[in-house]
């Protein structure tokens, strides 16, 4: 019998053996609530979707004139490794010599695997940097818009997001706890490097069990656990600015906000209420006004701003909410709700953003550096916010704007992808197909046939973690892990650090890109940043080889000193915040600055943008995170295929207009909009507000016909209905949360989907 070996993923740390061929897998003893994804994880032993040669598309072989159109629509032909590493260093090497390092785009925006060292973005970065670096990437999918605003309004972006209210202090004292966006369990299930603890729930429970009180706003009804008896407020989607308004517009008029606190801790108040009252547009922003706009009754509005006044309030906002137009508002009205309850720096009250998006968010924090690759720095200056992808390559030279500067998207040549999946992560696929199909050259680096590797020109198949050694561990995870190889390579895949490495030697770089170390080399320096700060703290340090062995490490946390509100609160003079007035500002003169006409100088209602006024498309679709995978990771999984009907990602719909469309519970439904289509199986269910549906991210996008200039998704992904418009001027963030569209019975003949099948290749005939 095979032992079990520790390792760790996004979605919890557990142990695998090999036994007769078959993956097994145990969730860590020490897991008060382990994750279901653990049941996708046997699947990347053998699946056939596992990319196990090198692969060339031939359109880009041949280098015939216009074969770019091909991409996506073309056959692959394998190569060996030593083709494969000749074709990708010398394009790499026409690249930078004729056209410079602003014609590579090497922003590969994406989650990657856990693990410290294979981390695949920490690893093509660091190869591209040492090449001459790349044009970059800034911000994230997750939080494009709070990480820009945030910093202008409550300080950096990083210590509001890593310091927030802790979950003992929501045990300890939260009376009420407001969540916009709700606290959806499921979302707690990952962390981005690791989470060998899952807390959310038994927290949420004990706060229950104390009396504290939930209000849950959001279009979907299992946005909170069920257990938790929550109120539920079935908000229409992208109508919260509204409601947040009107609560705050209940307390001023019934003088219950903390007026003390406003004059203190903040400033611009004055004008903010100004626009409240209704004195600079004459519209107030009333319970009834709100009602209107988003759904949720005058009386339920104003009885729940009294019970904020009454209680220790903690409001949360989630990630979702700013995920969409105008997405800055509700992030920044939040503070400004919490600043005029004057509860922020107290215990279990105030604002926290994003608690409960993450299932490390809420802990405390380490005291100890984790390991860390380095990545070198980049020459280069040019970015784009994360989500101007197909704007950029659309629109090379053109002008954009972003956080008060006028800036020019760069000629992008070629473009190289590790650890993402952007044909699951952007939005407007179909749009995305045309942009991908402008640059010279897409270079991927992939475990699988995903949506992104069928679409590039070079794939080269990557080992998942469960193939190599690595240090697994996470920011507010006290575990640290060795990842011990649980399966020999799948084919011929190999490490992205090998393949980087290869490289490098052909490229002349190898001895700054590997520093002459092996990968076990590698492990055993990066462990030694951490060894070396333990022991100066006076904490168990042991050597690399003995926490190998041992399987696992106990790092010390720090005290829960309540984050930077906190002392703010204590002391505002002493202890500013990082904003240029070092107060909360309510009115920002930088941001008023800008003169943007999407985002001005405070909070406000923006009515929702022309295109969703199209009276054909008016259900809100609600494109969230799965319940059963990570992002698009491990669709092929076995429990993310349980979830599937007839092979189809689920939508859900309300019984009132699946009846209104005489649609039945399993029916496969096409949804549509003027941007595109897809099929998905109907689940018809009373968790979703009248007029709302919702389709969760991930599933492979699959194209009826991958020539066609305007795909259909046979199998579920929701971009190919999203639109593809930034937030606003100041953030540019990506709006994929929401979009509108119709819905019909699926009357055709059924297409099968394919996409987790073996790929078929062309036989090489060159
Ligand atoms: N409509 C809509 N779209 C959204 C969202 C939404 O709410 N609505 N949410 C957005 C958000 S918040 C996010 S974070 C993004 C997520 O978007 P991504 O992070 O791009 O999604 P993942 O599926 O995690 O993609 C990671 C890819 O990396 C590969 N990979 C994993 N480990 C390795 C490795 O070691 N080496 C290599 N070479 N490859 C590896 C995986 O196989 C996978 O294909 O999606 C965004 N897209
Ligand atoms: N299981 C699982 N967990 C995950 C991920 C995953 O892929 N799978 N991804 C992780 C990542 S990268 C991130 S960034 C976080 C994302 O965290 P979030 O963005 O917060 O997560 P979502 O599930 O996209 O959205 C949460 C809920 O917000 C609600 N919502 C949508 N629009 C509105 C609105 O206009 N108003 C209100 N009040 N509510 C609305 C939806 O009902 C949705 O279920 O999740 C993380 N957690
Ligand atoms: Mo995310």
């Amino acid at each position: 019998m095979n032992s079990f070996q520790p390792h760790s993923s996004h979605w919890g740390a557990f142990s695998g053996r090999l036994e007769n061929g078959r993956l097994e897998i145990r969730s860590h003893p020490g897991d008060p609530h382990p994750s279901p994804l653990l049941g996708n994880i046997p699947a990347i032993a053998d699946s056939p979707v596992r990319i196990r040669r090198p692969a060339v598309r031939r359109g880009w072989l041949e280098g015939k004139p216009g074969h770019e159109q091909m991409r996506g629509a073309d056959e692959f032909v394998e190569v060996s490794w030593a083709e494969a590493l000749e074709l990708v260093s010398k394009e790499l090497r026409r690249v930078y010599d004729v056209f410079g390092p602003t014609a590579v785009f090497g922003g590969s925006y994406g989650w990657s695997s856990a693990g410290r060292f294979h981390h695949a973005q920490s690893q093509i970065h660091r190869f591209l940097n040492v090449l001459g670096g790349y044009v970059k990437s800034v911000n994230t999918y997750s939080s494009g818009a709070a990480m820009v605003i945030i910093p202008h309004v409550l300080g950096p972006y990083d210590s509001v997001d890593r310091k927030s209210v802790t979950w003992d202090a929501i045990e300890r004292s939260t009376e009420l706890l407001v969540a916009f966006g709700g606290m959806a369990v499921k979302n707690t299930d990952v962390h981005g490097g690791g989470i060998s603890q899952h807390v959310v729930l038994p927290k949420l429970r004990g706060a229950s069990a104390r009396g504290a009180r939930f209000a849950l706003i959001s279009p979907l009804r299992d946005d909170f656990p069920a257990d938790v008896n929550a109120d539920w407020l079935p908000i229409i989607p992208g109508t919260d600015m509204a409601l947040m308004l009107a609560l705050a517009h209940v307390l001023v008029t019934e003088d219950l906000h903390d007026r003390d606190f406003l004059d203190r801790y903040t400033v611009g108040y004055g004008k903010f209420e100004d626009y409240l009252l209704g004195r600079t547009d004459s519209v107030a922003k009333t319970p009834e006004w709100a009602a209107k706009i988003c759904g949720i009754g005058a009386e339920v509005i104003t009885d729940l701003a009294r019970q904020m006044a009454r209680s220790r309030t903690l409001i949360t906002v989630s990630h979702s909410l700013q995920r969409a137009d105008y997405g800055e508002q509700p992030v920044w009205m939040g503070i400004v709700l919490a600043a005029m309850l004057g509860q922020i720096g107290l215990d279990g009250g105030g604002y926290s953003y994003s608690l409960g998006a993450l299932g490390n968010i809420g802990k405390s924090l380490l005291a100890a550096p984790l390991p860390t690759l380095n990545q070198f720095k980049n020459p280069v200056t040019d970015f784009i916010p994360v989500a101007r992808i197909s704007d950029m390559l659309l629109h090379p030279g053109e002008e954009f704007h972003y956080n008060g500067k006028a800036l020019h998207y760069p000629d992008i040549r070629l473009v190289y992808w590790a650890g993402g999946n952007p044909f699951h992560h952007h939005q407007d696929i179909n749009r995305l197909r045309r942009a991908f199909r402008k640059p010279d050259t897409l270079i991927v680096h992939e475990s699988a046939w995903t949506s992104t590797a069928r679409f590039a020109d070079i794939v080269l198949p990557a080992t998942t973690t469960i193939e190599r050694d690595d240090i697994g561990a996470a920011d507010r995870d006290p575990l640290i892990i060795a990842m011990k190889r649980l399966i020999d390579p799948v084919g011929e895949a190999r490490d992205d650090y090998d393949i980087f490495a290869d490289l490098s030697r052909l490229l002349g770089t190898s001895e700054t890109f590997t520093e002459g170390r092996t990968s076990k080399e590698w492990l055993a320096a990066l462990f030694e940043t951490t060894r070396t700060a333990l022991a100066a703290a006076g904490h168990e340090a042991p050597d690399f080889e003995t926490f190998w062995r041992q399987g696992e490490l106990h790092l010390p946390t720090k005290p829960d000193k309540g984050g930077p509100a906190n002392a703010f609160r204590q002391d505002p003079a002493a202890s500013p915040l990082q904003t240029p007035s070092g107060k909360i500002e309510i009115f920002s003169d930088t941001v008023d600055g800008f003169g943007y006409d999407d985002c001005g100088g405070h909070p406000r209602f923006y009515p929702p943008r022309a295109e969703t006024e199209d009276a054909r498309f008016q259900l809100h679709l609600v494109c969230n995170q799965p319940h059963q995978r990570l992002h698009s990771q491990l669709d092929y999984g076995g429990f993310s295929r349980s979830t599937k009907i007839r092979d189809r990602e689920p939508v859900r719909i309300n019984p009132a207009d699946a009846a209104a469309r005489g649609i039945t519970d399993g029916d496969i439904v096409k949804l549509f909009n003027a941007r595109g289509s897809c099929l998905a199986a109907a689940i018809i269910s009373e968790d979703v507000r009248p007029g709302v549906m919702q389709l969760a991210t991930g599933a492979w996008f699959e194209a009826d016909d991958p020539a066609a200039a305007d795909a259909m998704c046979i199998h579920g992904n929701p971009n190919i209905l999203t639109h593809d418009i930034g937030t606003s001027k100041l953030a540019q963030g990506s709006t994929g949360q929401l979009t509108r569209v119709e819905v019909e019975r699926f009357s055709g003949e059924l297409p099968a989907v394919r996409i987790f099948e073996a790929m078929a290749f062309s036989a090489d005939g060159r």
